[in-house]
């Protein structure tokens, strides 16, 4: 980080400043015909949550339209909401994944 020279014995700080990584909300939304045991199963597999957490999340789309599964950063988030929109295409489910900026 800090450089001393070796001549002159001055410091010079040669550490870039880092920034935190924004983070990102993946959010699944409700609809009318996913199995509510297919969200469980995407919830645990792809947000890796226990089968309890899993189920309260999936109950709380299920009530409010909405809910959140994780918050990542911009590429996790990003694979996320492919892979579990590819799996839910995979089995013709209409479950819908998205991202929203925290
Ligand atoms: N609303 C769906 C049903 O009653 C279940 C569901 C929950 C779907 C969460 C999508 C997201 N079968």
């Amino acid at each position: 980080r800090n450089r001393e020279d070796d001549q002159t014995g001055v410091v010079t700080r040669t550490k870039t400043r880092t920034k935190k990584p924004s983070l990102y909300k993946v959010l699944l939304l409700n609809d009318d015909y996913t199995p509510m045991e297919f969200v469980v199963h995407v919830i645990e597999r792809f947000f890796n949550k226990g089968r309890e957490e899993a189920t309260r999340i999936m109950l709380h789309v299920h009530q409010r339209g909405v809910g959140v599964c994780g918050v990542y950063t911009y590429e996790v988030a990003e694979t996320k909401v492919t892979q579990v929109m590819e799996f839910a295409r995979q089995h013709q489910h209409p479950l819908q994944c998205t991202m929203e900026k925290e």
